[in-house]
């Protein structure tokens, strides 16, 4: 394979406020990856994703788009490391997005879990571009020949698609232009669930506010939705393999272990014994602790409009510096006249 730069992208959807699911599964990630050094990390809000699902109040989606700017910042990100922008600024993205479009095959997209779970019983209804959300998203990893992408492990198979459309892409015009791409995919916070369902994916579109936190919330809030979270009346056990019948606890420990940044068994090392009544007022205390400082620096930043689309601007041009060559030979690989 030719010699790609290591460059990491990855992107978050500003279809509403952020969970702390996106936050240990996607945002945490990426803070480390940008201050690990090793690669280059361009991060991205996909505003054009946001609006497959549903049409939201333009208003709605621009205070979103910067909020999910102040989040990432808040989170970590600094905008001088890491190319930060919002994915419309840069139509390089949509452009590779009609190209896979005609790479990627029907069957391929038909059997994406996530379409089948968002357009649901009523598929005839969804958008066309819920069908075709893989294809954009493997321009949007592609177009910077990102070599790796952090993500939670609901996005695997769009990954694999992003592979696949590689290497026909690759194969069909005999040449080695795009990176098959890896999917980082680590941690104890991969799959953060819902506090209501241990079966479901605590989701920023779930209709229960009570089974995500979000990253606004108050510690009030955070308070009272881990009080409430679905558990059951066992305690603790010794070993995590106590918990495989048990996923609201598993879920409860993994978070705590995310956010204390420590393995799951030692969550159960400390805990081992104790029921509930001791470990949710643990889990609110060390929530409430590190997501508190981010809350108040997300509305600090919000104050600051201006600032916010200064940064987005600056990203966008720095992005554009990196994605216009590789459409231009894109377009040149296929035969487009320049
Ligand atoms: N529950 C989760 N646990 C771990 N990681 C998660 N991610 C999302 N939910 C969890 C990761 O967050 C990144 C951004 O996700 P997204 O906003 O692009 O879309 P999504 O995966 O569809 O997230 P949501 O919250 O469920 O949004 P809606 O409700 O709008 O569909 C991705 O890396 C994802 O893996």
């Amino acid at each position: 394979m030719a010699d790609f730069t290591p460059r990491v992208f990855s992107g978050i959807q500003p279809s509403g406020g952020l969970t702390l699911g996106n936050y240990l599964g996607a945002m945490k990630r990426f803070v480390q990856m940008q201050d690990a050094g090793t690669h280059e990390t361009v991060y991205c809000m996909v505003d054009l994703h946001a609006i497959t699902a549903e049409l939201a109040a333009p208003d709605k989606l621009r205070s979103r788009t910067r909020e999910l700017c102040a989040a990432f910042i808040a989170s970590g990100i600094d905008p001088e490391k890491s190319i930060l922008f919002n994915q419309s600024q840069v139509p390089e993205h949509a452009q590779l997005g009609w190209i896979f479009n005609c790479v990627a095959r029907m069957g391929w997209m038909q059997r994406m879990t996530q379409w089948k779970d968002k357009a649901g019983k009523n598929a005839q209804n969804a958008s066309l571009g819920l069908f075709a959300y893989p294809a954009l998203m493997a321009a949007d990893i592609l177009i910077y020949h990102a070599t790796h992408v952090p993500v939670g492990e609901d996005q695997k198979q769009h990954l694999e698609l992003t592979r696949d459309i590689a290497a026909k892409f690759n194969h069909d015009y005999g040449v080695d232009f795009f990176p098959i791409t890896e999917p980082v995919i680590e941690g104890v916070a991969t799959r953060v669930m819902s506090l209501r369902d241990g079966s479901k994916k605590m989701s920023k579109s779930d209709p229960s506010d009570m089974s995500r936190i979000n990253m606004t919330d108050t510690a009030d809030d955070i308070a009272k939705k881990i009080r409430k979270a679905k558990t059951d009346p066992e305690p603790l056990p010794e070993a995590l393999d106590g918990l495989t019948e048990r996923p609201e606890a598993r879920n409860l420990v993994n978070i705590y272990a995310a956010l204390a940044e420590i393995p799951a068994q030692s969550v159960m090392d400390q805990f081992a014994g104790q029921q509930f009544g001791t470990f949710k007022p643990a889990l609110v205390d060390l929530a409430v602790d590190k997501l508190g400082p981010i809350g108040s620096e997300m509305s600090r930043l919000m104050q600051d409009q201006a600032e916010i689309d200064r940064i987005l601007a600056r990203g966008a041009e720095r992005a554009r510096e990196i994605a216009a060559p590789v459409l231009e030979q894109t377009f040149e690989i296929i035969g487009m006249v320049r």
